[in-house]
């Protein structure tokens, strides 16, 4: 099975490469951004206490996520692989991620690390906010607050991939087909 990580920070394009390395690999799509989305659009116990933490661009609580990986997981034992879109965020999603697969007979084959400068990321998502509707893409200040906190609790997952020999960084600047063939060009040499 191919389980791939898409990583990086918020407005790296890991969303829009998602959809298209799903497409070509034929796997399953977590997002933990978009479950969370939906389960607030139909307005959930576990949406509405998410939503209080998305809308200042904080990070929901681990066990909440953790949680809603576990039950997808279980319910596609029989896909030829996974793309994790979002996840894991801290190093406790990223351990609880290696025993859920692990006790699964699974692994994580890679993390693919988008790289994309500070200035780009709040452009892109300044950008977005005009139509997106989404709350922590309408305010700079919320912007430049998710950023930080990528940095802060985000990145130390990146180390416990490399350690793990697992660790794949893709230019994440330029045209999204471009980007998409370095991707691929990444997932065929893992496979
Ligand atoms: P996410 O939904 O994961 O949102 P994101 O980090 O903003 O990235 P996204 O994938 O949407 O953006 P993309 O780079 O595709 O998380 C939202 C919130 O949910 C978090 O802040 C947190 O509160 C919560 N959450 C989610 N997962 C969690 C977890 N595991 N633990 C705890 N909390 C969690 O694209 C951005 C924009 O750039 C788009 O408009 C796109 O069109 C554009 N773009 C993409 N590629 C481009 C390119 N090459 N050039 C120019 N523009 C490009």
């Amino acid at each position: 099975m191919l389980n791939l990580v898409l990583f990086g920070p918020p407005g790296a394009g890991k969303g829009t490469q998602a959809e298209k390395v799903i497409k070509k690999y034929e796997l399953v799509h977590f997002s933990t951004g978009d479950i969370l989305r939906s389960e607030l659009a139909a307005k959930t116990e576990l949406g509405l206490e998410a939503k209080k933490f998305m809308d200042k661009g904080e990070l929901v609580p681990d066990e909440v996520v953790i949680g809603m990986i576990d039950a997808k997981v279980k319910r596609n034992m029989d896909a030829k692989g996974f793309v994790f879109d979002g996840f894991p965020r801290t190093i406790e999603q990223a351990k609880a991620l290696d025993e859920l697969l692990n006790k699964k007979g699974l692994e994580v084959t890679g993390l693919i690390v988008l790289e994309v400068e500070h200035d780009e990321l709040v452009k892109r998502l300044v950008n977005r906010g005009k139509d997106s509707g989404r709350e922590d893409d309408k305010d700079v200040s919320i912007i430049e607050n998710r950023i930080q906190v990528y940095n802060r609790k985000t990145m130390p997952v990146v180390e416990y991939y490399e350690k793990a020999n697992k660790y794949y960084p893709v230019n994440g600047v330029g045209e999204i087909d471009e980007i998409f063939q370095n991707i691929c060009a990444v997932i065929d040499k893992m496979k």
